[in-house]
C-alpha cells in the first residue's frame, strides 16, 4: 500500500461539524421570543436576524426542532392555488425556496417535478380551468392540459376509461417540486444560530402574562422570560398557545396521516394529486413513494396512525397506478392540521399589541416556510401588518372577507 494511503487511512476523521451550538443556560429577556421551533418559526429567527439585525431571539419548542409538522408533511411545494392572494403568497415562497440551498448553504434537495391535479368530474376540470387562468395572470406557470398531454408528462398513469373515475384532464404546474423537509428546519437554524440566534428545543411554552394589552413575559418549563414581543409559530397547538394569550382563533384541529413504500427504482417524476379520488403522492430521492389521502373526519389532538387510513388510500392509489399491487408500505405517520373555515392560514398581528401570529396552515404549511418566515419577521420587526399578508390577517373573519382555498386543497377534506 502507498504511504499516503495508509496516512490518510490511520488519520483521525475530522470530528464532525454540529449544526448549532448546544443549548445554553435560557436568558432572563429577549427581543423576541419565538414559540415553535418548525420551519416557520425557525425561518422567522433568520429573516428577523438578517434582514432586520434583530438577533437577541430566543426559539422554543416543547419537543426538538423540526420534529412537529415540519418533519410530517408530504415536502410539496407549489404555488398554484385558486384565489389571487393566495397565488401571489405562494409564488413568493416558490421563488425564495428556488434559491434557498445556495443562501443558507445546504443541500435542500428542491427538485423541480411538475404537478399535475388531476380532474375527473366536470366541475374538477372547471375548476382547474379557473385556477390556470388566476395562475397565469399572476405569472405563474400552469395550465389545463388534456388526457394525451397527462399521457406525455406521465405515462404511467392508468389514463383507461374503463374505471370508477377516469381522468378527464388535469392542471399542470410545471414549478412543483419536492424538497428535504428536515434539512430547510436545519438549514434555518444552523443559519439563524450563526447570526447569534438561540435555539431552545425542549422548553415548553407553559403560559404567557399579558399586562396592559402587552405580553410581557412568557413563562416555560425551564423558568420566565422577559419578551419585548412574541411570536407563536406552532402547528397543531395554535388554539391551545393562542389560548394562553386570551385569543380565539377559528381554527378546527385534525389529524392529517401520510406514509412511505419500500424504495422502489425512479419512475415517477411528476407529483401526482387527485382531490377526486383523495389521493397524492411523489417519489423522494430515496425511491419512496410518499403518499397521503385525506385528513380524518374528527377533530383530535393525537398523531397516531390507523388501518383505516392505510386502507382507504390504497384503493385509489391502485386506481392510478395499478402494476404498484405488491409493493409494501414501510412507514406511517401524522400531522396535526390547524384547519380554518376558509383553508387560508391566519399570519400577522393579533389584538395584543406585540404578539405576532403564523398559524391556520391546514394542510399547506411546508410550502409557505420560507414566505412566512420572511413576511412575518418584517411584521414583528415593523409591527406592521405587509401587504402580502393584509388578507390572511386574523380580523378577516370579523369582517367576514376570507380568502376560500378550499377549491386548490389537495387534501380531501
Ligand atoms: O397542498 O400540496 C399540498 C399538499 C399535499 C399534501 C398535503 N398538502
Amino acid at each position: 500500500m502507498p504511504f499516503a494511503l495508509l496516512k490518510h487511512a490511520l488519520r483521525r476523521p475530522p470530528a464532525a461539524e454540529a449544526y448549532w451550538p448546544q443549548p445554553g443556560e435560557l436568558g432572563q429577556s429577549y427581543d423576541v421570543v419565538i414559540i415553535g421551533a418548525g420551519g416557520h418559526g425557525l425561518a422567522a429567527a433568520y429573516y428577523l436576524a438578517r434582514e432586520h439585525g434583530i438577533k437577541r431571539v430566543a426559539v422554543l419548542d416543547k419537543g426538538y426542532l423540526g420534529g412537529g409538522n415540519t418533519g410530517r408533511n408530504t415536502t410539496i411545494i407549489r404555488a398554484n392555488y385558486l384565489t389571487p392572494e393566495g397565488v401571489a403568497f405562494y409564488k413568493e415562497s416558490v421563488e425564495l425556496f428556488r434559491t434557498l440551498s445556495a443562501e443558507l448553504d445546504l443541500n435542500l434537495m428542491y427538485s423541480e417535478r411538475g404537478h399535475l391535479t388531476l380532474a375527473h368530474t366536470d366541475a374538477a376540470v372547471r375548476t382547474a380551468r379557473w385556477r390556470a387562468e388566476v395562475n397565469q395572470h399572476l405569472g405563474v406557470d400552469s395550465s389545463l392540459v388534456d388526457p394525451d398531454e397527462i399521457a406525455r408528462i406521465c405515462p404511467q398513469l392508468n389514463l383507461s376509461r374503463a374505471v370508477r373515475y377516469p381522468i378527464l384532464g388535469a392542471l399542470y404546474h410545471p414549478p412543483g417540486a419536492i424538497a428535504r423537509h428536515d434539512a430547510v428546519a436545519w438549514g434555518y437554524a444552523r443559519a439563524a444560530a450563526r447570526l447569534g440566534v438561540e435555539l431552545h428545543p425542549q422548553t415548553e411554552v407553559t403560559g404567557l402574562v399579558i399586562e396592559r394589552g402587552r405580553v410581557s413575559a412568557v413563562e416555560t418549563s425551564r423558568g420566565r422570560i422577559q419578551a419585548g414581543k412574541v411570536l407563536q409559530a406552532v402547528a397543531g397547538s395554535s388554539s391551545l398557545v393562542a389560548g394562553m394569550a386570551g385569543l380565539k382563533l377559528p381554527i378546527r384541529t385534525v389529524p392529517l396521516q401520510a406514509c412511505v413504500s419500500q424504495p422502489l427504482k425512479p419512475f415517477l417524476d411528476t407529483i401526482i394529486v387527485s382531490g377526486s379520488l383523495h389521493v397524492y403522492v411523489s417519489q423522494s430521492a430515496r425511491g419512496e413513494l410518499v403518499m397521503g389521502g385525506s385528513t380524518d373526519p374528527y377533530p383530535l389532538y393525537a398523531t397516531r396512525s390507523s388501518l383505516e387510513f392505510k386502507e382507504g388510500l390504497m384503493g385509489p392509489m391502485l386506481e392510478l397506478f395499478p402494476f404498484l399491487a405488491e409493493v409494501k408500505v414501510l412507514r406511517q405517520w401524522a400531522g396535526m392540521a390547524d384547519m380554518t373555515p376558509d383553508f387560508s392560514p391566519v399570519m400577522g398581528l393579533t389584538p395584543i399589541e406585540n404578539y405576532f401570529i403564523d398559524a391556520g396552515w391546514g394542510t399547506w404549511g411546508f410550502k409557505a416556510t420560507p414566505v412566512s418566515g420572511k413576511r412575518m419577521a418584517e411584521c414583528v420587526a415593523t409591527g406592521r401588518q405587509p401587504a402580502l399578508l393584509e388578507p390572511f390577517a386574523l380580523e378577516r373573519f370579523e369582517r367576514v372577507e376570507l380568502v376560500g382555498e378550499k377549491g386548490a386543497a389537495s387534501v380531501g377534506h
